[in-house]
């Protein structure tokens, strides 16, 4: 046991915008977890931004675990985010492999694209790998886009709300117990909602949000940290996702205001004290199962 509790984030560090560790570190840490980064890759700033550079990390990952083995750590959790390369795919599954077992669990944000296209910079081939590590994982939270493309689906094709649960099951049939979609569509105008499936009862349930016309990179990485912290400090699964949807929504209220320039992400410093008040209230429903 750690008395605090301990992730491996398998993250890139991106000087400019808020995305990856620069999210995952300040968002768990508020909620009282210990962040080790096992860094992707280096960027001058996360891949958006026209003319990026990036230096790939591969060989020190291998380096950081072989080293991470000698001291003999443990954590209570496995969290991987942005995967620079096809190649760093099989470290990441040999990191899991290594420093998985049945007291902690491993949470994978396949970081592939959105609003219906791959990220710059991410091919084809990371679909694939992506796939690889889905398998291995116990939790997944890919946004629309991605959990398409992870299917094999046109991930510009349309979808229905209720077709979304099927989704998830599909999803959660290629591994993990825990899948969690979102920028998913619901049936009324103007709301967008997030869906989570347990494997293990069955139940899915659904977090409503109304949907803010603007979109900022990162805000995935700050979902998924939240509901990796949350899970970690003992919430159910719907009160996780609850608390991610109330501080993801909090920061774009927090950058929306202002003039701003939406790559640089979500002003996430001014919305931190959501990560620990108490929720305004329980807005998670159960649609499946049970
Ligand atoms: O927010 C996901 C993310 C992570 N890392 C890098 C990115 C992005 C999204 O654009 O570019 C480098």
């Amino acid at each position: 046991m750690n008395a605090v509790k301990r992730v491996a984030a398998v993250h890139d560090l991106s000087g400019y915008g808020r995305a990856s560790l620069t999210v995952v570190i300040p968002v768990l840490s508020r909620l009282g977890i210990q962040v080790c980064p096992l860094p992707t890759a280096v960027l001058s700033a996360h891949s958006e931004y026209a003319g990026f550079r990036s230096l790939d990390l591969t060989d020190f990952m291998v380096e950081t675990v072989a080293h991470w083995r000698a001291l003999g750590l443990w954590f209570d959790a496995l969290y991987s985010g942005y995967i620079a390369s096809a190649r760093q795919v099989g470290v990441v599954e040999d990191f899991f492999r290594a420093f998985g077992d049945e007291r902690n669990f491993v949470v994978v944000d396949p970081v592939l694209g959105d609003h219906g296209s791959l990220y710059p910079g991410t091919g084809e081939d990371m679909v694939a790998g992506m796939r690889r590590l889905c398998g291995r994982a116990g939790v997944i939270t890919p946004n629309l886009t991605e959990a398409a493309l992870l299917l094999g689906r046109d991930p510009r094709g349309r979808v229905s709300p209720t077709e979304i649960v099927g989704w998830c099951e599909e999803l959660s049939a290629m591994g993990p117990r825990h899948v969690i979609v979102t920028s998913a569509p619901h049936e009324e105008e103007g709301v967008v909602a997030t869906v989570a499936f347990d494997r293990v009862d069955g139940r899915a349930w659904r977090v409503a949000c109304e949907r803010v016309p603007a979109s900022y990179p990162g805000t995935g990485d700050a979902f998924a940290s939240v509901v990796t912290g949350c899970l970690l400090n003992g919430e159910s699964l719907p009160v996780a996702v609850d608390r991610a949807v109330f501080f993801v929504n909090a920061g774009i209220k927090e950058t929306f205001g202002y003039p701003h320039r939406p790559l640089d992400g979500m002003n996430q410093e001014r919305a931190m004290r959501c990560l620990d008040a108490p929720l305004p209230r329980y807005g998670y429903e159960l649609i499946g199962g049970g």
